[in-house]
């Protein structure tokens, strides 16, 4: 594999036909950390996107270009091993599951990346450029993949090339969002359905701390692991629990003198992370938004005091919202150590509440916010 910096024969301008893919990013309303614990979470894919173009081109070579990143790369479909650098991971490995569930259906292509998504910032720029990958590659070349196939090959290379051992949830939004829809999505079974998304008078705006913290992943693989550890130590006494996030809380407390204190703490976020869910989907349905919003402080506050993947600047941001009039809900959103804080704010206070969150957090951190309001988009598809 050669890496070079901005190859000047390589075309970076998008033609008409070229198979062109926009692949979004997304939005989680609450239910944080819970995929990979089976709980259910209440994602949604977001109108702004990854713009990947893709054409063959006749060798045994693929060509890569990201306008974001102002890199090129070529992979050589012969020998594809994990880079160094990231984003060439979010190709390789989508090639190589593709390749292993689909020997010899991908050729030599060409493709342009382009994305409007902050990086690294909470709204899964990762997920939306391994479905948008899967999608172009799978059109370009017939290979027939299923949105599940999609979903599970995306999934794995976040795995084994990335190193971050995600859930579903953002592979599943990215592929199967809708605009205007929720999707509740229990992680037991992968069964969902859309809810939609009323919360007129309210609009969802996103403060991007942009922050991003290298802990990120060993300190989101390490949760994964005490989750793990400690739902292990549950189900030997009670084998009838099959995910923990649907073991009760007074189940969890019973092994208060026998997990250490960190690990309860995680156990214990995690099932009132998913009543809190389940609750706050209720209340949408009912239409009691106060109620909604206030599972999504409550939310934040698992997050950062018993499951410990917030940080300074996203607590200073949701305590802000909290004492703001007209926001009814806030919390950090994604992985944590960084990224969003997710937000619901009446239409009538958006400028006045971003104009003066920005001001508090440049007065405090002496660095700026980047600000923006989404909506609730399709998911992963062909444009032209
Ligand atoms: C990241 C992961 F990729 C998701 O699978 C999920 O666990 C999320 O963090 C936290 O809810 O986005």
């Amino acid at each position: 594999m050669k890496s070079v910096t901005d190859k000047r024969s390589f075309k970076t301008t998008f033609h008409r036909d070229d198979v062109i893919i926009e692949s979004p990013g997304r939005i989680n309303i609450i239910g944080e950390h819970l995929d990979y614990n089976g709980g259910q979470v209440l994602p949604a894919a977001i109108n702004l996107k990854v713009r990947l173009s893709f054409k063959k081109n006749g060798t045994s070579r693929c060509n890569c270009y990201s306008k974001s990143y102002k890199d090129y790369f070529e992979i050589d479909l012969n020998k594809v091993e994990i880079s160094e650098k990231e984003w060439h991971n979010y190709f390789l490995g989508v090639v190589h599951f593709i390749e292993q569930a689909y020997p010899n259906k991908i050729q030599g292509f060409d493709c342009t990346v382009e994305s409007e998504l902050p990086i690294g910032s909470g709204v899964s720029s990762s997920a939306a450029l391994e479905c948008g990958i899967a999608k172009g590659l799978d059109i370009l070349f017939s290979i027939g993949l299923s949105d599940d196939e999609i979903i599970t090959i995306a999934r794995e290379a976040e795995h084994h090339f990335v190193g971050t051992k995600c859930g579903i949830m953002d592979q599943f939004a990215v592929v199967r969002g809708k605009k205007g829809k929720f999707i509740r999505l229990d992680c037991t079974d992968l069964s969902f359905e859309y809810i939609p998304a009323n919360i007129e008078p309210y609009s969802i705006v996103l403060l991007n701390t942009n922050v991003s913290h290298n802990l990120a992943t060993s300190e989101y693989n390490l949760r994964r692991q005490e989750c793990d550890s400690g739902f292990k130590a549950i189900q030997e006494k009670y084998p009838k629990y099959h995910v923990l996030a649907r073991v009760p809380e007074e189940v969890v407390r019973e092994f208060k003198s026998k997990l250490a204190s960190k690990t309860l703490n995680r156990l214990l976020y995690v099932v009132q992370e998913n009543a809190r869910t389940i609750s706050a989907s209720k209340a949408l349905e009912n239409g009691n938004l106060k109620m909604f919003g206030q599972q999504l402080f409550e939310s934040h506050e698992g997050l950062k005091n018993l499951y410990q993947v917030s940080c300074d600047e996203l607590d200073f941001l949701v305590d802000f919202a909290y004492e703001y009039e007209g926001v009814i809900g806030a919390r950090m959103m994604g992985g944590g150590f960084g990224g969003c804080t997710i937000n619901l704010v009446h239409k009538d206070r958006i400028d006045s509440f971003i104009e003066e969150s920005s001001s508090a957090f440049y007065s405090k951190f002496n660095t700026s916010l980047s600000p923006f309001t989404v909506a609730i988009g399709d998911g992963v598809k062909q444009v032209n």
